[in-house]
């Protein structure tokens, strides 16, 4: 019998429309890839409510169409109920951190760790840099940067 889903992250950027969804995709598919899809509950989010209902940037969707990889995800916003619910918020600077924490702490039972993302790479890149003013390479780092890290952070859960 399939276990349930008992552990949960949520990735989170300013937009949800380049950082977060990549990192979304590229864990999920490491998750398939272990066969433990029926144990995560994955999804990604905004601290921005800027772009809710948008389809992540074309250039986030060739990066991850050149790894074999596809989302039909739309942008969201997080909301109070997530950190009632993820046990991890992993996002991706400090300003997204900051914003993430302030919010948490106003909220009795948050339940999320609120982590970077880059603090699981280990060639220890901290930050991932916004791309949406850069090139295709700043999408590929941005690719690379969050392969490492989900695949040390999904290490975690043997
Ligand atoms: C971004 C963005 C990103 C910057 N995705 N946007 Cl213009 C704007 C204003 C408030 C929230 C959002 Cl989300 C957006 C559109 C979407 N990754 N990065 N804007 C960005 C980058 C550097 C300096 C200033 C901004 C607004």
């Amino acid at each position: 019998m399939a276990a349930a889903e008992n552990k949960s992250v949520l990735f989170v950027c300013l937009g949800n429309i380049c950082r977060s969804p990549i990192a979304e995709a590229v864990f999920r598919n490491l998750v398939v890839e272990k066969g433990l899809t029926n144990q995560w509950m994955i999804d990604s989010g905004a601290v921005s409510d800027w772009n809710v209902g948008s389809s992540p940037d074309a250039r986030a969707l060739s990066c991850l169409r050149r790894h074999g990889l596809e989302t039909t995800h739309k942008a969201q916003q997080v909301t109070k109920d997530d950190f009632l619910s993820y046990d991890y918020m992993l996002c991706m600077d400090e300003s997204n951190l900051r914003e993430l924490k302030r919010r948490g702490d106003k909220i009795p039972n948050c339940k999320s760790k609120i982590e970077l993302l880059g603090s699981y790479d280990p060639q220890k890149c901290l930050i991932i840099e916004d791309p949406y003013y850069g090139k295709d390479e700043d999408f590929e780092t941005v690719y690379q940067q969050c392969l490492r890290c989900c695949k040390s952070f999904l290490e975690k859960f043997p």
